[in-house]
């Protein structure tokens, strides 16, 4: 090491040891999550250069050995030296705390968000580090080791004048993260959302580690947050060809809005702020929602599409079946709430508000069959919403007169703690009463549903609010719903999705888990919704039986007993035909069962969505491919 780097260092070193020392500080946690964070923080350099319109293509690669490289064609990171630290401008980048946004002056970093903490932390995680520049006809690079310089910036050769670009290589330190596998689903989730955020960039991810050869997916996306709400619709029947797209700046804040009606009566709206998922919203969200009220209210009274004595469209009206994506790029973003996820400028509110009203005004006039078709569909919204609140008071009135009387269906357990309590929820009357008498009365609870459920993603909140089997799971949870959702009064900390093992079965628990997303989310974000997974396979020989989960558990075992006439087995077409005691031993006993936990991503909500509606959408072939896949969501929970 040369003497120049003495001091400095040593002050800088500490700063980065901090890092070390408090890991979930800097980047939230040391899990998968954190692990996959150290991309996105490399990766929204790059954008940042993206952004300034200096560079149109990122790659990432995961390598054999899970390390990552990010490469961009921007101008490159300064090699000189920064005058206030005496170093390169890159070892600044990479050495000293919170130096990521000192570069660039001008334009709006990315990284402005829940961590945004810049290539430093990631340095100070990594085991490893290198990177490389191509800048003025050389080729520079650096090589760190958590975090401390291995030698002085040096050149290392030469490249054609016109070639620019930064490369950065990084191996997680595992004896920090908890998990040092990359998932390439995960990466492939954020790069998409990171493309369709920034129109024209192009990012290409690259797994080298499968033995079957590396996979590729490029993402380009040049219509930007349009063609998101098109690919967010996809599986949806739209109400109109247009997808509505505002831009423009205000307050220094630029905004972009896209948005398309289709005939589902979900919302689907997700804001991001400087390429950050706002899951929690904030003023830039309310300043949309004013904007949408205001401007269809204004439009539907002055074309007489409301009448005078009629009230007013209210927002959820107007948002009935509305995918949305508001995206705004704000300079020095304030995030609230407990999450910090949660935008709280109030410039962003005006910004958002005034430029959506005024172009969505212009685009009504411009085209007045799209604005009356979503119109009409907001009044035909207003109407069920009207029976559905006379539908929920009459219930509400109900529960509280007769003390929240149980549904008649239910076999409630005697346990009273919540914590000890489960409910199987059955397909079905007759499996029902095999799980009826099979259960341990103490902690099990049952509660048989009749055919399939009704599908929430296709029918209006009145309908969904007297439909009896949704009654009979409110009641049953004890939660409530909506607004009067409270989850301390929750009576079953399992609840277990028990269907068939068909694909009937998994259609059935689809339809559940949809219906417990849109109105229960809570219950699935914090782990009390599980799968219960019945045997396929029976095999009976000489007075012993073995039950298989699947084709390949059942090879193994006639692996083991041996192929011979004296095997007798069963192939189970539904719980039905297990009598209680199999059906005791196979799925319910907590001794021997398997359950699977439904998890929820909550990095990309925007696929949940896309995951459930195209099951429950319009468009019918998805479908089976999301049932073959769907144990993904789900985790083996012994
Ligand atoms: C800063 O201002 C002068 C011109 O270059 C600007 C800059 O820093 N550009 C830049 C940084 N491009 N790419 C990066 C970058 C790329 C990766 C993959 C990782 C990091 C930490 C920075």
């Amino acid at each position: 090491m040369s003497t120049e780097y003495g001091a400095d260092q040593i002050q800088i070193l500490e700063g980065l040891e901090a890092v070390r020392k408090r890991p979930g500080m800097y980047i939230g946690s040391t899990s998968s999550r954190g692990l996959h964070h150290l991309v996105y923080e490399i990766v929204d350099n790059a954008v940042d250069e993206a952004l300034g319109g200096y560079c149109d293509t990122i790659d990432v690669t995961i390598n054999p050995d899970n390390s990552i490289t990010v490469i961009d064609n921007g101008r490159g990171i300064p090699v000189g030296i920064n005058k206030k630290a005496g170093i390169p401008a890159v070892e600044v980048v990479f050495t000293i705390l919170h130096a990521g946004g000192k570069f660039g002056g001008g334009g709006y970093k990315v990284s402005g968000g829940l961590h945004g903490v810049g290539a430093s932390v990631v340095n100070a995680l990594s085991n490893w580090l290198e990177v490389e520049i191509c800048q003025g006809g050389k080729v520079y690079k650096q090589r760190y080791e958590r975090g401390h310089v291995c030698y002085p910036l040096k050149e290392i050769g030469e490249c054609p004048m016109e070639k620019t670009g930064t490369k950065v290589s990084f191996l997680p330190d595992d004896t920090i993260f908890e998990d040092t596998v990359y998932d390439y689903d995960v990466l492939k989730q954020r790069l998409r959302e990171m493309a369709f955020l920034t129109k024209n960039l192009k990012i290409v991810l690259r797994d080298l580690r499968p033995e079957d050869g590396p996979i590729e997916k490029t993402f380009h996306y040049e219509g930007g947050i349009s063609e998101f709400v098109t690919y967010l619709n996809k599986s949806k029947t739209p109400l109109y060809e247009n997808v509505l797209y505002f831009e423009g700046k205000k307050n220094n804040v630029y905004v972009e809005v896209a948005m398309q009606h289709n005939d589902s009566f979900v919302e689907s709206a997700y804001s991001f702020v400087n390429n950050i998922n706002t899951p929690e919203g904030g003023t830039h969200l309310v300043g949309f929602r004013n904007a949408l009220t205001k401007t269809f209210n204004d439009y539907a009274r002055s074309f007489k599409l409301l009448k005078e004595n009629e009230a007013n469209l209210s927002g959820d009206d107007i948002r009935e079946g509305l995918t949305a994506i508001v995206s705004i790029k704000i300079e020095d973003p304030q995030f609230e709430g407990q999450t910090k996820q949660k935008l709280g400028n109030s410039e962003a509110r005006g910004a958002v508000d005034s430029i959506v009203s005024e172009q969505l005004t212009y685009f009504l006039e411009q085209n007045p069959a799209v604005a009356k078709q979503i119109c009409e569909k907001s009044i035909l919204a207003q109407r069920a919403r009207e029976a559905a609140r006379k539908a929920r008071d009459l219930t509400r009135r109900k529960t509280a007169l007769e003390g929240m009387a149980l549904p008649g269906k239910l076999a409630d357990c005697s346990d009273k703690d919540p914590k000890n309590c489960e409910i199987f929820i059955v397909e079905g009357d007759s499996a029902g009463g095999s799980a009826k008498t099979a259960r341990s009365r103490a902690t099990q609870a049952i509660l048989p549903l009749r055919g399939k459920i009704l599908n929430v993603e296709k029918a209006r909140l009145d309908k969904i609010y007297a439909n009896a089997e949704i009654k009979a799971m409110i009641t049953a949870f004890g939660t409530g719903i909506h607004d009067d959702f409270d989850i301390s009064k929750l009576r079953y900390h399992k609840i277990i999705i028990m269907t068939d093992a068909d694909v009937d079965g998994a259609h059935i628990a689809t339809l559940m888990l949809t219906f417990l997303y849109r109105f229960m989310p809570e219950l699935i974000k914090q782990g009390y919704v599980y799968l219960a997974k019945p045997p396929l396979y029976k095999l009976e020989k000489n007075k012993k039986v073995w039950y298989a989960y699947s084709d390949e558990e059942l090879a193994a075992i006639l692996d083991e007993v041996g192929r011979d006439q004296n095997n007798k087995i069963q192939r189970y077409k539904g719980l039905g035909e297990m009598d209680a005691d199999q059906l005791w031993d196979t799925t319910m006993d907590p001794e021997k069962r398997i359950l699977l936990k439904v998890n929820m991503n909550e990095e990309a909500e925007s696929e949940i969505d896309l995951t459930f509606t195209t099951l429950m959408g319009d468009k019918v072939e998805p479908r089976r491919e999301f049932i073959e896949a769907n144990a993904k969501y789900a985790t083996k929970d012994i």
